[in-house]
Formats: structure tokens, C-alpha cells, sequence
């Protein structure tokens, strides 16, 4: 076969998909990280959550105690927080920084101060 017979034969080999033996395949599996955060009278557990921009994350939330409200504008992350059902939020952080999370349900006299931060590293 001639080299131009030959270049075309590739060429339709490749456009129709038959180059498996020139074109390696990755797969990835990839695991993805669960977190767990708790709330209880008058404070979430633990206060600060390190994440990495990029990677997708499952925010498992647990109310300890008494029905909560887990909010974080900068994120766009919202959630219940009833005791006995957790709540699951799977996400991936698109953005660096640090973003402040708190309780938007009045739970009490120590409401006002329940809050804490989700750091994305970049
Ligand atoms: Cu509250």
C-alpha cells in the first residue's frame, strides 16, 4: 500500500472511531470525600471546614440536639438541620476563600452567635 492510500485508510479509521490502539484510555474512579458537620445548642461542629477548590464534597449535617438551619450565602449552600435526618449537600467549591456558614433558624439565646467558616483552598 502506498503511503497515500495508507494516510487516507488511517485517516478514516480515526474519524470513524477505530483508533483504540493509537489513543490510550484513562479512567478515573474517583472517591469522594464526605464531611461531616454537627450542630447543638449553640454551635456548629467543627466551626471551620477546609476544602479544595475543584474537588466535589458531600456536606453531611447533623442536628445533636434541636432542629437548626444551616446557611452559607457565599456558596449558595442551604439546609435543615432536624435531628434524627440528616441532610446531605453534594457540591464542588468553584471559587477560593473563606465563607462564613451560620443557623438561620431562631434555635434559641445563643442563636445570634452559631456560625463558622468553609475555607477553599485554590
Ligand atoms: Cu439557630
Amino acid at each position: 500500500m502506498d503511503r497515500r492510500r495508507w494516510l487516507a485508510l488511517a485517516a478514516t479509521l480515526t474519524a470513524a472511531g477505530c483508533g483504540g490502539a493509537l489513543v490510550s484510555e484513562e479512567r478515573t474512579v474517583r472517591t469522594v470525600r464526605t464531611v461531616s458537620l454537627h450542630s447543638r445548642k449553640f454551635e456548629f461542629v467543627p466551626e471551620q471546614i477546609t476544602l479544595a477548590r475543584g474537588e466535589p464534597v458531600v456536606l453531611e449535617l447533623i442536628a445533636d440536639d434541636i432542629a437548626m438551619g444551616f446557611r452559607c450565602r457565599g456558596l449558595d449552600l442551604s439546609a435543615e438541620m432536624v435531628p434524627g435526618k440528616p441532610s446531605v449537600l453534594r457540591f464542588t467549591p468553584q471559587a477560593a476563600g473563606k465563607f462564613r456558614f451560620y443557623c438561620d433558624v431562631f434555635c434559641g439565646d445563643g442563636h445570634e452567635d452559631m456560625d463558622g467558616h468553609i475555607v477553599v483552598t485554590g
